[in-house]
This record gives structure tokens, sequence and C-alpha cells, in this order.
């Protein structure tokens, strides 16, 4: 049994999860560094541990830090949140080898899937659909050259360590290859200690959709539907919702089956994310997430189900508690990230809170760890709240948000607010017609972004 957990993260993630635990009966152990001292999650668990100084390489990413917090207080397992420790194959072996236990994925899997070249191979020997390309990695520029005149252009060069589309380069060409390789790699290289590449069939105009997963550890895994997370700018999202606009009962059904199917197989524990690109009806499998994600919550509000509290459970060795055919969708669901940021550029805008209303009334969710009078701090990413609303079909969804935002009053700081107010204008936006490249078209025609 697991009476006390350890919640290694902040902002509104830290509380969503001691949100979870309270309701379970569990006594929750904030974190923070001296800079969050006066955060709202130190304030809303039952104890707090202070772990080092501002910088989050010096605090929540400190590991020596967080298991000696788990000493001082006695807590038994660790749940990561998202970011910060969420991925770190070593930071889950150092916990269990300090007999606590990690609220997550093995160290195996979090390393497997951490390396692409690795995913891909194991989730195309699983059966998963996955995008045409290299087998493995390609160490030579001749041999990049004969894939791309063997697949044709254009093709994407991808480091094997790659992430935030760091050490990612698009050939359109055979003259541009040489360059396109030797930059990945020189990315991955430096970015990620790691210069292996590989190379893909480039695709023009895809959705990013990505197949929630749960696995009990024990051969038992579901799928929760997709997300559709196609609106992106510089690789980070602002807008996600579920069901997917583009997705038909029976494709989700299908690619569903194939990633619970895939998780089953490999005993997968928690929550995953199965990241395809969908082009003119076809999956390609491209990363997998270890984590629970930020946008989880558009999945919860569909399914009805607490994704947080499902991890709790099968950490400590309980099943699911729910199977496949309990699984059905309940309308839609739509988040959008508030940040702390000043447009056009989205440059980060920390600073004082002076006023914070948060929004309500029926299928309004705001994820947040805001209050009157806070100070944002410039350390950490400028994420300060998630508004998540759900309504019984997609145009009932968009009022909704368009209800809710008007509502939010976040004074003192620029936010990313209006930006979505001028979305809910569009009508791409309103029937669902976008891919990964709209937005960041969009907004060098609407706010001729620098
Ligand atoms: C791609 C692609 C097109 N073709 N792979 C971007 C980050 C990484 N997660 C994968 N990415 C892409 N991989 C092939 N074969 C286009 C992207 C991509 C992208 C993907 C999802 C969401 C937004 C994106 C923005 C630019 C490029």
């Amino acid at each position: 049994m697991i009476d006390k957990i350890l919640v290694a993260n902040r902002g509104e993630i830290a509380l969503r999860v001691i949100r979870a635990c309270r309701e379970m009966g569990i006594q929750s152990v904030a974190v923070h560094s001296t800079a969050d001292a006066n955060a709202m999650h130190v304030r809303m668990a039952d104890e707090s541990v202070c772990i080092g100084p501002a910088p989050s390489t010096q605090s929540y990413l400190s590991q020596p830090a967080i298991i000696a917090a788990c000493e001082i207080t006695g807590a038994q397992a660790i749940h990561p949140g998202y970011g910060f420790l969420s991925e770190n194959a070593q930071f889950v072996q150092i916990v269990e080898d300090h007999d606590l236990t990690f609220i997550g994925p093995t160290a195996e899997h979090i390393r497997v899937m951490g390396d692409k070249i690795t995913a891909k191979e194991t989730m195309l020997a699983l059966g998963v659909p996955c995008v045409p390309g290299s087998e493995g990695g390609v160490t030579s520029l001749e041999e990049a050259k004969r894939l791309g005149a063997e697949m044709g252009y254009p093709v994407i060069i991808k480091a094997t360590a790659g992430g935030g589309g760091k050490g990612m380069k698009v050939a359109a060409s055979e003259a541009e290859m040489e360059r396109a390789f030797m930059t990945a790699r020189a990315e991955g290289k430096s970015n990620f200690g790691n210069d292996e590449v590989y190379i893909e069939k480039y695709l023009q105009k895809p959705r990013h959709i990505e197949i929630q997963v749960f696995g009990d550890g024990k051969g038992n895994a579901v799928h929760l539907g997709e997300r559709d997370c196609s609106l992106q700018r510089r690789h980070q999202k602002v807008f996600e919702e579920a069901p997917g606009p583009s997705i038909s009962p029976e494709e989700r059904a299908r690619i569903g089956k194939i990633c619970a199917d895939a998780m089953a197989n490999i005993n997968y524990i928690g929550a995953g994310t199965i990241e395809f690109l969908y082009e003119d009806g076809e999956f390609f499998f491209i990363e997998m997430n270890t984590r629970l994600q930020v946008e989880h919550p558009v999945t919860e509000a569909i399914f009805g189900v607490d994704l947080v509290r499902e991890q709790i459970r099968v950490a400590e060795g309980l099943p699911m508690s729910f199977t496949q055919d309990d699984l059905t969708i309940n309308g839609h669901a739509i988040e959008v990230r508030i940040n702390a940021e000043k447009l056009p550029n989205f440059s980060p805008c920390p600073g004082k809170i002076t006023q914070y209303h948060a929004p309500g009334g029926l299928g309004v969710r705001m994820d947040s760890a805001l209050y009157d009078g806070y100070s944002i701090p410039p350390y950490y990413d400028s994420l300060i709240g998630k508004l998540i609303v759900h309504g019984r079909d997609r145009p009932e969804a968009l009022a909704r948000l368009n209800r809710a935002l008007g509502e939010l009053i976040v004074d003192g700081v620029d936010t990313t607010v209006p930006l979505f107010h001028a979305l809910l204008g569009e009508d791409d936006i309103i029937t669902g017609d976008y891919n990964i490249h709209w937005l960041e078209k969009w907004l060098e025609t609407n706010l001729g972004e620098a």
C-alpha cells in the first residue's frame, strides 16, 4: 500500500497529482525550490520540503535532493508529473534502488522509447504502422543519398535522441541531403550528446494525432482514443482536442486496438501516448511518450476517468478500474494552454498577478496554480493554466470555450488568451480543418510574427 506520495513537480501538474492523492486518502509531499516557497502546490500538499535554489537543475532536477526528501518524509512513491524527471530512465533506476516506487513506466520502457530508432523498431515489430524510412540508424552520407533516391524526396533526417524539433532537417532533393544530414547529426551531438540519425519520408501536411494508452504492467492494456494536437507553434502545443475532428469511430477502434495490443504485449505499466502523423486516412507512428501528458484532461473529460488515480492504482499493483468495453466517448473536449507570454512573439512574461478569476460553470475545468497576488517566477516554463471545456458535441465545446475565455481574468501579465479569442473566429478552427502547419501560417499572416 502507498500511503504517502512525493510529487516531484510544480505548478498545475503538482496540484493535479495532489488532488488525486487527496481523493484516494493518500498523503502528499510537495517539493519546491526557494523561488517556489509561496507556490500553491506547497500550500495544497500535506507536507513540503525545500529541495534547492531556483534553477531547476539544482532543485526539481536534483535526484539526490528528491530521494532525500522521500527519506525525510517517509514517502514511499514518487509521481514525476510531466517534464523534469518524468522520462529519465536513470532516475527510475535510482528510485527503485532506494526501495521507492516510481509512479510511471519501467526504466527499460522509458529507455527504449527515449531512443527514437529503438522506439520505431520496437513498434514496427509490434505491428504498429510507422513512417516509411531507414531501418535503424544511417551512418554515412552515401547511405542517406541511396535511401533518398529509393523512397523519393522530400525526406526528413532525425536525430535518434532528438526532441522539440532539434536535430530534425528536411531535404527536398539530393542536392540538400549533405547539408541536412550533417546538420541533423551536429544538432543531435550538441543538444543530446548523440549524433545517431535516421531517415523518413517527409509527410507534407499531416495532423498530429496521439493515442492515449494505459497498461497495468501485467499484460492488460487499453486505449482511450486520440487527441488532435496539430495546433502547435515551434513544437509547443497550444490547443488540443478529443476526439480528433478528422477521425471516424472505425479508424479510432482500429488504431486504438493496435496500440493497446502493442502495450499489452510489452507489459507496459501506466499512462503512455503513442504519437502519429495522420495523412490521407493513414496513421504513421513517430514517437512514444512514456508519461502523463499536459493535455491528458481532454481525454479524462470525454471518457470520465481520472488518469492520475489509475497511475497510482497500477503502481500499487492493483488492476485498472476499467476495461476497454467500459470506455465509451461522451461528447467533445478542448484544452487551451494559457501561457504568461506576450504576443506576437510569445516572449515569456513573468511577473505579479494582480487579479485572477477562474471561469466556471457546466463543462469547464481550469487547471492552474495561480492565485491573486502570486508572482510568476522567471525560472520555469510559461504555462500558467489550462482551460479545458467539455460539451455534448464539438460546436457546444467551442461555444463553451468562448464563454469561459470571456470569464477568465488574469491581470498583471500578458497571456495567450487573446490568441484563443482570435482563433475561435476562424472558419478552419470552427470546422476543424487544420494540420501541423496551420497555426504557424496563421500567425505569420495575422500577427506578422517576427
Ligand atoms: C515529421 C514530419 C513530417 N514527416 N516526420 C516534429 C517534431 C517531432 N515530434 C516530429 N516532427 C515531425 N516529424 C515526418 N516523417 C513533421 C514533423 C513536424 C511536426 C509534427 C507534429 C507536430 C508539429 C510539427 C511541426 C513541424 C514538423
